[in-house]
């Protein structure tokens, strides 16, 4: 992974790729935005999946290398699909913990826009607390700056960590992400009262709320009943390539 991160800019450098998965109007299914999701195609072992290296990049100091090559490959691919008529949507892209706890992070992440020439306002940043972060006001701070600029700022895996509720107060999200545990609940009809709660709790400050897993119909419509605004979701779409993602969008999946 070392190697591979030495390698560069391409978009699919040394095995490394990116997928898109849509992010939809729950009501309409009208895909708003996407996430982007890293892939590493490895030559003996296959498709090495996020979990599978996440936790290995963050241990031998490689998080920070992969989300910038992640960040750089995400905007790349919005000028690819601007140039190709697609609606101006916007990236999420995901941070791990050296990545958020960077000094550097708002300078690095603005200085990758105005490389490319995009408005701060076509990224979103994904934090998550299921790894505990350091209450430290410096990195409050970057993201403060971030926001000023106009990057949106996700809080992901909502429900499935340790602190949300201290996350919330602490940086500036504008979206809860709930996990797909709280979607996969819905089967049982007693977890309804936590999730109205939990949109409840999002209407009084303000944030929007994105279900994550959302695998069926039904699932859907109990969602959107609950008020829930935005879903992702392999019933909407699974994490596509660059191409694909614009085939999907453009109605010619
Ligand atoms: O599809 P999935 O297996 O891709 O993703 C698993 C986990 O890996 C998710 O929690 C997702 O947020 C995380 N993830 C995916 N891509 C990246 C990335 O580029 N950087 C970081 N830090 N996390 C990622
Ligand atoms: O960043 P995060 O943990 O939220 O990344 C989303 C993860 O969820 C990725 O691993 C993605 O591949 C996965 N995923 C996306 N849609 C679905 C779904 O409908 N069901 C399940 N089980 N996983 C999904
Ligand atoms: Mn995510
Ligand atoms: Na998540």
């Amino acid at each position: 992974l070392r190697a591979v991160l030495a390698g560069g800019e391409a978009e699919r450098v040394g095995g490394l790729h990116v997928l898109y998965q849509p992010l939809v109007d729950l009501g309409s299914s009208r895909v708003l935005a996407c996430e982007a999701l890293v892939r590493w195609r490895h030559p003996a072992r296959g498709l090495v999946m996020p979990d599978d290296m996440l936790g290995a990049a963050e241990e031998h100091g490689l998080g920070r290398e992969l989300d910038r090559l992640v960040l750089r490959a995400a905007l790349a691919q919005l000028v690819r699909w601007d140039g190709a008529g697609l609606p101006p949507l916007s990236v999420s892209v995901n941070l791990g913990r050296s990545s958020t706890c960077h000094p550097g992070l708002a300078l690095d992440v603005l200085d990758a826009l105005a490389k490319v020439g995009l408005p701060a306002s076509r990224l979103r940043l994904e934090i998550t607390e299921h790894e505990h972060l350091p209450d430290d006001p410096a990195i409050a701070e970057e993201f403060q700056a971030l926001v000023a600029a106009g990057v949106g700022l996700s809080l992901d895996d909502f429900g499935a960590g340790y602190a949300s509720l201290d996350y919330l107060l602490r940086y500036p999200v504008s979206t809860l992400k709930l996990d797909r545990c709280l979607t996969a609940s819905l089967i049982d009809q007693s977890a309804s009262p936590l999730l109205e709660g939990v949109v409840g709790l999002a209407a009084r400050l303000g944030l929007t709320v994105l279900a994550e897993g959302v695998e069926t119909a039904e699932q859907r419509e109990r969602l959107a009943g609950l008020g829930i605004d935005h879903g992702q979701g392999w019933y909407f779409a699974r994490p596509l390539g660059g191409d694909d993602f614009a085939g999907h969008v453009l109605g010619r999946a």
